[in-house]
């Protein structure tokens, strides 16, 4: 189903700016709908084919989506996702409460059994921790008489939100450089983004996988990461499965150890959104402003002056990685950026052409593929991160500009995992829940308030 427009679409003329679409209500209703067909009880799935179990940036961004019209169903999925964190204080990336689907890596895959406490089937690895900084929101925007029952849940969750983020910190940054570290694409959320292949490349692939590979049942083999992708993720799953899932081995003996600007820029900003619940809660917040404080002074080494972008590091061989595409800009999420860094970033966007913004990949660039997933496409969380993160900077015409290319697609194409930013083709999943998520999330900000960016 897309979701229907009150006038029928104007065809799209490359090079020219869209306009927002102008029947918010009829979207708000669309947006709705496609989460209540993706609410599988529990949880709401990512999408209606292609993603049947819990995924954990999914579900933060849907929580968030749901927070206005269904608030009980908005905590009740992040209840059921913070039932997958582990011991260690690890938020998994992959839920499987339902066990094994089409989809693979099916459960049995992570060797992951006895790794968690209440034995729930789920993932060795984790995912952006967009969750606190989507609670806060939930609450503050919440109205007054739904305040007490947000700030009681704020109160719930904060003991596993803030293990979670002291996971982040400790364990995937045992020597506390202030940049936490990845070892597996999937951790990132934008799993084949061109910014991962050299250090992907040194991966040694499985000579065959072990699966046929089912998501290419649901979305076009074109659309989806390479074969060759998949001989690295799944050579990397073995090799800690090998090493048991254990935080501390894992990291010293990763193949692929990662510091990504979009996963650090992430943390930091969710870091300070925790902070201000724990302010709410009366709680200490010593331990997560040590966190930003660290992160804070090590950002910038992430500065790669040929690609004038904030780039991922191969933490192996402390080299930059090319190719950073929409995460060189995502400190402008994490209010990581200096004015004058934001400042060129809005004026590269405002001198970009007409096409839908923004490509997760830069079009002049090699590796960009206006359809293959993380490689180029255009994705509404993304769209989502950069408009907030520009207007928390003082550039509302860029912010204003990315909001209304994000809803504009949404109401054309319909809420699909990705669109070509030449011509707003659709790719990837259809019925995608974070695509309906976050467009009521952006209907909704109309006017609402961004935190500044520090000056
Ligand atoms: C692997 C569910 C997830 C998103 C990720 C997106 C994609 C999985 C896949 O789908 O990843 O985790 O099978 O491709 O890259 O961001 O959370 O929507």
């Amino acid at each position: 189903m897309s979701a229907a427009p009150a006038r029928p679409p104007a065809p799209h003329a490359p090079g020219a700016h869209d306009p927002a679409p102008l029947d918010p209500d009829a979207l708000a209703t669309a947006a709705r709908a496609q989460l209540a067909r993706n609410d599988v009880g529990t949880f709401v799935k990512p999408a209606e084919r292609q993603y049947p179990h819990q995924w954990n940036w999914d579900a933060a961004l849907v929580a968030l989506g749901l927070s206005a019209h269904a608030p009980e169903r908005a905590r009740d999925e992040v209840r059921t996702l913070l039932r997958g964190a582990w011991s260690s204080g690890m938020v998994p990336h992959i839920l499987y409460p339902h066990g094994a689907s089409d989809y693979r890596p099916d459960p049995d895959a992570w060797r992951t059994a006895g790794r968690h406490p209440h034995g729930l089937p789920t993932s060795g690895l984790s995912q952006p921790p967009v969750l606190a900084t989507c609670l806060r929101r939930m609450h503050d925007r919440a109205p007054d008489e739904q305040r007490p029952a947000w700030r009681a849940f704020l109160r719930e969750t904060y003991p596993a939100v803030l293990a979670w983020h002291r996971w982040w910190h400790e364990a995937r940054d045992p020597d506390r450089t202030g940049l936490a570290c990845l070892v597996h694409p999937w951790e990132s959320g934008s799993d084949d983004a061109p910014r991962f292949d050299a250090a992907l490349a040194a991966v040694p692939p499985l000579a065959t996988l072990p699966f046929a590979r089912a998501d290419r049942t649901h979305v076009a083999a074109a659309e989806r990461p390479s074969d060759d992708d998949y001989a690295r993720y799944l050579a990397l799953v073995a090799r800690y499965a090998d090493l048991g899932w254990d935080d501390a081995a894992v990291v010293a003996h990763a193949p692929f150890r990662v510091e990504d600007p979009f996963l650090i820029a992430v943390l930091h900003r969710a870091d300070a959104d925790l902070a201000a619940i724990a302010d709410l809660l009366g709680e200490p917040r010593d331990a997560i402003d040590g966190w930003r404080a660290a992160t804070t002074a090590a950002y910038p080494q992430l500065w790669d002056p040929t690609q004038g972008r904030y780039a991922a590091r191969d933490a192996r061989t402390g080299r930059p990685l090319p190719h950073a595409g929409f995460a060189g800009l995502a400190a402008l999420w994490g209010r990581l950026a200096p004015t004058s860094v934001a400042d060129a970033f809005a004026d590269d966007l405002r001198a970009a052409d007409g096409r839908y913004r923004h490509p997760t990949v830069d079009p002049d660039a090699a590796p960009f593929q206006p359809r293959r997933y993380w490689r180029g496409p255009v994705w509404i969380v993304v769209n989502w991160m950069l408009a907030d993160g520009f207007a928390a900077y003082g550039h509302d015409d860029v912010a204003t500009r990315l909001r209304d290319d994000a809803l504009a697609l949404v109401a054309r194409r319909g809420f699909f995992e990705h669109y070509d930013p030449g011509d707003g083709t659709p790719g990837g999943a259809a019925g995608f829940s974070w695509s309906a998520a976050l467009t009521l999330d952006l209907l909704r900000s109309d006017g609402a308030p961004t935190p500044r960016a520090e000056a």
